[in-house]
């Protein structure tokens, strides 16, 4: 293949593009590459061989497990996919995959929504009250993570509580506040499971049901931000339902380990989910043929839930080799997310961007990489590759 001039003839160094530019070839025709007019996000730069000729850096993507593109299979499905009007109730392959979640986590009903921000505030928002106060673990994504929509959509407080994901039932006791007119009454328990910025932690089973009895007692309702559910149960072997059980709405995502384009689910009793529909249509995510999109749930429901096992797997090993290397990294991921800390993390991860590895920053000190079904072991091993010499920024 000679479809890239030699480094000397353009005499600006390998950094330099050709003016058109190359993208990577589709995944089931391995590593190759192609010109095309359109500015690729594959590949993130050229490097120079002993050959003197520019290669292409295929980039290695471990922004997120939301980066993920529909497979051709899902695409197929996507196609063919039945459809009516889901404001009115008609489309099949909506009513199919809200059938579908409702039994997989064990609860009466559920509801199709475009996003897992749209899912957890219209969740939180059917709990609650204006001025109430919602309890969850410290650094959850629904304060952190999710624009201020608590606040600004439902006037809601937030406050926090325990670590790494993870609270006692005297941790939740301590932060109830006294019947008293001076403080906000507080109404709803919000669990993440897994726990995103905790680097994918599992709320442990054990600890569920006493945490959430000790929830009931004070009265309140319990929703759990399950994102990132599949994994929790993959990783403890263990039924969505099991769970899915403690809490009145649970919220499940399509669109990330499992590698839908788009899509959550909201799951709960009957009542709960019609009320849903309403909160749903207010905040505009009432949606028309969205079955093209359920479509693509349902396929990743089929085809890709089991092989969350591989993520997990696979994020083990940058975890063990970034520590190797001298990086400082958090417990070994019970997931698939690593957090590395360092005081260098916007320079790192422009320099990792620069070798063609992309890494998350989700707090100043802090990177992420999290593994998912477009990053293969052998991507693993290369990014490892070429981090090495950057661990010296790490500081
Ligand atoms: N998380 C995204 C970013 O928002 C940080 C990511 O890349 O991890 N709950 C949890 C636990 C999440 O991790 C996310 C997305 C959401 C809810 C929101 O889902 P979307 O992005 O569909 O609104």
């Amino acid at each position: 293949m000679s479809m890239v001039r030699p480094v000397e003839s353009r005499g600006k160094g390998p950094k330099r593009r050709d003016s058109r530019h190359i993208r990577a070839a589709p995944r089931a025709e391995g590593f190759g590459f192609q010109f095309t007019r359109r500015r690729p996000r594959e590949v993130s730069s050229l490097r120079s061989t002993s050959r003197g000729y520019a290669e292409p850096v295929r980039s290695i993507d471990l922004r997120s497990d939301t980066v993920t593109r529909p497979s051709p299979g899902m695409r197929e499905a996507m196609a063919k996919a039945e459809v009516g009007d889901d404001v009115y109730g008609e489309d099949p392959s909506v009513n199919r995959l809200q059938e579908r979640v409702a039994t997989l986590l064990g609860k009466q009903a559920a509801l199709f929504f475009p996003s897992g921000t749209m899912a957890n505030q219209a969740a939180l928002r059917v709990h609650t009250r204006p001025g109430d106060v919602v309890i969850a673990a410290y650094e959850a994504h629904i304060l952190r993570a999710e624009g201020g929509a608590a606040a600004a959509l439902s006037g809601l407080q937030i406050e926090t509580i325990g670590c790494d994901g993870i609270f006692t039932p005297d941790e939740l006791r301590a932060a109830l506040r006294p019947t008293d007119v001076h403080y906000a009454p507080t109404t709803l328990l919000a669990i993440e499971n897994t726990h995103n910025s905790a680097a994918g932690r599992v709320f442990p089973s054990d600890l569920l049901g006493p945490v959430s009895s000790a929830a009931r007692e004070a009265g309140l309702a319990l929703h759990c931000d399950g994102a990132r559910l599949w994994n929790a149960a993959v990783a403890l072997g263990l039924p969505p339902a099991a769970l899915a059980a403690p809490f009145d709405t649970v919220s499940v995502c399509l669109s990330k380990g499992l590698g839908a384009p788009v899509g959550s689910v909201v799951a709960g009793g009957q009542d709960v989910v019609e009320r849903l529909r309403r909160i749903r249509k207010q905040l505009g995510g009432g949606m028309r043929q969205a079955g093209v999109l359920a479509a693509a749930g349902l396929y990743a429901l089929d085809h890709q839930l089991a092989r969350l096992a591989d993520d997990h797997a696979n994020a083990r090993r940058p975890a063990d080799g970034l520590r190797a290397l001298g990086f400082e990294v958090g417990a070994t991921p019970e997931t698939n997310i690593v957090i590395l800390r360092t005081v260098a993390a916007a320079a790192l991860q422009r320099r990792a961007r620069e070798c063609g590895v992309l890494l998350g920053r989700p707090g100043a000190d802090r990177l992420r990489a999290v593994t998912h079904l477009d990053v293969t072991g052998a991507d693993v091993e290369e990014a490892l590759v070429r981090l090495a010499p950057l661990v010296t920024l790490a500081g």
